[in-house]
């Protein structure tokens, strides 16, 4: 896997899943990472997803897919050709921390995404509580889940866009 050109054309295609429980924040940031701006999301039927430019030359294209407990049992079905993970968690959402960690680590096993590199991010940085990147890391054992691939845990808030732009992603921990 990895980058992709065409002979005919010198533009570098990557394709990015991004997953995560509903309300995480995942089509909001795909819409401030698209037109860097606020839309009204509704909960997300099925998936979104969207062609980011990132340079002249290099595109990422964004899937959004649902994170509805009947969504989650088919997002296995995304995963193939799949260059890197974003995972969205709510950082303010304590009660169902647990169950988005359980299911991080469900989807790390699947072999389409085995050494595939990963970002967390850690959204919802501007609400009261909101846990932050080292607490996340340590709740999420990403130390140990992810040994075996590069991996970045972001704090980012989707709303005001802060944190979503990132030089260092996919450092090697
Ligand atoms: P999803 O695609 O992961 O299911 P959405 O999540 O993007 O639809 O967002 C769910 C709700 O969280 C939305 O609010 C959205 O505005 C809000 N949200 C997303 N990111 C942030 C953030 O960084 N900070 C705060 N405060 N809210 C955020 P509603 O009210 O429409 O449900
Ligand atoms: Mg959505």
């Amino acid at each position: 896997m990895g980058l992709q050109s065409t002979k005919h054309s010198k533009v570098k295609q990557a394709n990015i899943v991004m997953l995560g429980l509903d309300s995480a924040g995942k089509s909001t940031l795909l819409y401030k990472f698209k037109y860097n701006d606020d839309f009204l999301t509704i909960p997300t039927i099925g998936f979104n997803v969207d062609m980011i430019e990132t340079r002249k030359d290099f595109t990422l294209t964004v899937w959004d897919v649902g994170g509805q407990q009947k969504m989650r049992q088919v997002w296995c079905n995304f995963l193939e050709n799949t260059d890197g993970l974003m995972y969205v968690v709510d950082s303010s959402d304590k009660w169902r921390l647990e169950e988005s960690k359980k299911e991080f680590e469900f989807i790390l096993k699947n072999e389409y995404i085995k050494r595939v590199p990963v970002v967390v991010l850690a959204n919802k940085q501007d609400l009261p509580g909101a846990l932050n990147a080292e607490e996340i890391t340590r709740r999420f054992n990403m130390k140990k889940y992810c040994s075996d691939r590069n991996w970045y845990v972001q704090p980012c808030c989707a709303i005001t866009g802060e944190g979503t732009i990132c030089k260092n992603k996919f450092i090697k921990q």
